[in-house]
């Protein structure tokens, strides 16, 4: 079985040179005076919007986004180059109460992020308003140095007549003297003035990755995520939690490339659920999967699914760290 390979804060630059098909230009050139760079941990608790607005500040998609909570199974960066910048966002899973191993994991890795990076944006959902579980992540922001700005997102779907939900965040903002931003990551409506926020925070510094480099995953793992976003956007209730993807083999031949990959479910009725009547819900997954890996590696794709039953994976601490998941220090 194939595993992922998942690079530590402390290696990321090399984690360019071992990202296969993202990377055109291995060389890190030399930054011109005045060129600022830094970190910034994108915070919050689940489905607010963290994933869908790293995609739109880097003008790329490289986090899978889904109305279901908990899409965001691993700490992913996404970078940005200018002449002038370089910043390179840390997406995190949401902060939400673990209810299996998986979950701690998950929690876990975001909460590593807070302190390893230099600015903490702090993302909410600005049509509700601010609830236990942004209490939870503020406090736990609280006890960080880091600098933090408190996001509002999803402006575009806050009724007008609702004041008192922008109010809610600010009192939350105003208690530990953060900065507020307001935008939408959807519309990317007030996303330029959220960019110069964050730059006017970061200090000179080097170029981290080579200037074409949009993200420090490998190819292969971006393959298996597409592959769970459609499982998240065709499957209900416990289906799309309890699915991991292995992406087992990538042969790459001129004119396609040709990806066999599994699909893990824990219960034989989820794997009933995935592959579907005489196969139509995996075909569905399939092609659906497929056009968008090859927009990824801009070529033909030939993919090739299975689904197996592994009991209770997210509860096992070594399954998780076969399926790729596993508290990263
Ligand atoms: N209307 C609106 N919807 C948004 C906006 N930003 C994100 N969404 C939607 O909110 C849902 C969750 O978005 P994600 O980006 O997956 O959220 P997340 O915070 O990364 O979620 P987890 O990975 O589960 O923690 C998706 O359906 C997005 O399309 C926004 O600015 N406006
Ligand atoms: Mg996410």
């Amino acid at each position: 079985m194939a595993n992922y390979e998942f690079e530590s804060d402390e290696s990321a630059v090399q984690a360019s040179s071992v990202s296969d098909g993202l990377t055109a230009e291995p060389l890190i050139p030399t930054a011109p005076a005045g060129f600022k760079s830094g970190f910034v941990g994108i915070i919050g608790r689940p489905n607010v919007g963290k994933s869908t607005l790293m995609n739109q500040l880097i003008g790329q998609k490289v986090a899978i986004t889904s109305p279901i909570a908990q899409t965001t199974r691993n700490r992913l960066r996404g970078i940005l180059t200018r002449p002038d910048v370089q910043i390179i966002f840390v997406d995190t899973p949401g902060i939400h109460k673990p209810q299996h191993e998986l979950g701690s994991v998950l929690v876990k890795n975001a909460r590593i992020a807070i302190d390893s990076v230099d600015i903490l944006l702090f993302v909410v959902d600005g049509s509700v308003e601010a609830g236990g579980g942004d209490r939870f992540v503020a406090n736990l922001l609280t006890q960080t140095t880091v600098p933090v700005i408190l996001g509002i997102n999803k402006s575009d779907q806050q009724p007008a007549d609702r004041p008192d939900i922008d109010q809610s965040y600010q009192q939350l903002a105003e208690a530990q003297g953060w900065a507020v931003a307001k935008f939408s990551a959807l519309t990317s409506d007030g996303l330029e003035a959220l960019q110069s926020q964050l730059i006017d925070r970061l200090d000179p510094g080097p170029y981290y990755y080579p200037p074409d480099l949009v993200t420090d995953q490998p190819e292969r793992f971006i393959m298996g995520e597409l592959i769970r976003e459609q499982i998240l956007a065709l499957t209900r209730e416990e289906v799309p939690h309890s699915v991991a993807v292995t992406i087992d083999r990538v042969e790459e031949d001129p004119d396609i490339t040709r990806i066999l990959a599994t699909i893990y479910a824990e219960r034989p009725s989820q794997k009933g659920i995935l592959i579907g009547k005489g196969g139509t819900m995996l075909r569905t997954i399939g092609t659906e999967a497929r056009q968008q890996i090859q927009k990824l590696v801009m070529g033909k794709v030939y993919l090739e699914l299975f689904v197996k039953v592994q009991p209770k994976w997210r509860q096992s601490r070594f399954q998780l760290s076969e399926l790729g998941y596993r508290v990263e220090e």
